[in-house]
């Protein structure tokens, strides 16, 4: 599967798919966003971030990560080659994703407004006429029947007035899925979130260290085979990409956090149900540094298929992910996605340091 860009929206002017606002997504991952640049955003979200409100030393709902060497990376993906070794200190890391009712305290604490939840800046949209700037967020929707894989376009749709509070669009809400993770939060979005808990982004080499659970390196990161016992052990998408989902892990969208087994450090949901920020910058090329020391991502990003945009790693899948199409969930695999972008299947979790 792939991921909606809404940075897409604005290099695709020349389309007549723009009209209905469509995002695009990128490569062979999924993966989501949207607008502009990084310093553009931080002067949207510098005033709700700083009532910060969490304690410093507060670890409820968080598990210590104990750290150590490991082989990070995967042969399978070009982008995550080599696999090299990482050490990694400890920390302690949220054991589930962040839920929409720990994203309404952070709201209701500091009135923060997501970049969904704003117009998007025309400066951002040359070319764009006005009244197609509207808040919104990138939403899956099945195809009627099987497509080619190759136009994200035909699953993805912008939706006005979707974001955290209306998965859906509109019509939609939260209420009664307070146990859900939190969606259509953009990396800046994140960021904001865990500056207020007191907390951070993880790493990538601490999202993969904490994700490996302690195991030697396999194609899943809960072990060899895709379905081990007969049993999925992790919402991801089962059926037909895009037009059928047969839901046979007992969930078509996001599942409540908790609905699997955790990994051996105590972490729930590390494959699939919604993708999770990180804080390092993407560029394909970052694992040939062979950092080894605390990785902190390189210095800026770079994505070959989307090349102005401003992108910052993804790991985990999401509940869109199988061997169809988007193998972005199987072990040491990245994603990316750019920093003001949000979807429904893109969310995150936080880590602090000791
Ligand atoms: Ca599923």
């Amino acid at each position: 599967m792939m991921k909606p860009s809404k940075l897409w929206r604005v290099n695709s002017v020349v389309f007549s798919l723009l009209i209905v606002g469509l995002w695009v997504t990128v490569l062979a991952g999924c993966q989501s966003t949207n607008q502009s640049s990084e310093a553009q955003t931080s002067t949207a979200t510098a005033d709700p971030v700083r009532k910060t409100t969490a304690s410093a030393a507060d670890t409820t709902g968080m598990v210590w990560i104990p750290g150590g060497p490991f082989l990070m990376g995967a042969d399978e993906f070009p982008d995550s080659r080599p696999v090299h070794p990482v050490l990694v200190t400890g920390f302690w890391m949220d054991e589930h994703e962040v839920t929409n009712a720990e994203f309404a305290r952070f709201i209701a604490a500091t009135g923060y407004k997501t970049i969904a939840e704003q117009i998007p800046n025309p400066a951002d949209f040359p070319g764009v006429p006005a009244e197609q700037l509207v808040p919104g967020s990138a939403v899956f929707a099945p195809t009627a029947q099987q497509v080619s894989l190759d136009n994200p376009l035909q699953w993805w749709a912008y939706v006005k007035g979707a974001d955290w509070q209306h998965p859906n669009g509109p019509e939609s809400t939260v209420k009664g899925h307070e146990n859900e993770p939190v969606v259509h939060v953009s990396f800046t979005d994140a960021a904001a979130y865990a500056k207020w808990a007191g907390k951070r982004l993880p790493t990538e080499a601490e999202w993969e260290f904490a994700a490996r659970g302690g195991k030697e390196n396999q194609p899943y990161y809960w072990g060899n085979e895709l379905k081990p016992g007969g049993k999925w052990i992790a919402n991801i998408y089962q059926g037909h990409f895009p037009d059928k989902n047969t839901s046979e892990d007992g969930f078509s969208g996001v599942a409540p956090v908790k609905s699997f087994a955790p990994n051996p450090y105590g972490l729930y949901d590390m494959d699939g149900n919604v993708w999770e920020w990180c804080q390092d910058f993407y560029r394909p090329d970052y694992y040939a540094k062979l950092a080894k020391n605390d990785p902190q991502g390189p210095a800026d990003s770079y994505d070959p298929d989307e090349p102005g945009a401003v992108k910052r790693v993804q790991r985990g899948g999401s509940f869109l992910c199988s061997d169809d199409y988007c193998i972005r969930y199987k072990a040491g695999s990245r994603g990316k996605g750019e920093i003001n972008s949000g979807s429904n299947n893109l969310g995150f979790r936080c880590v602090r340091d000791k």
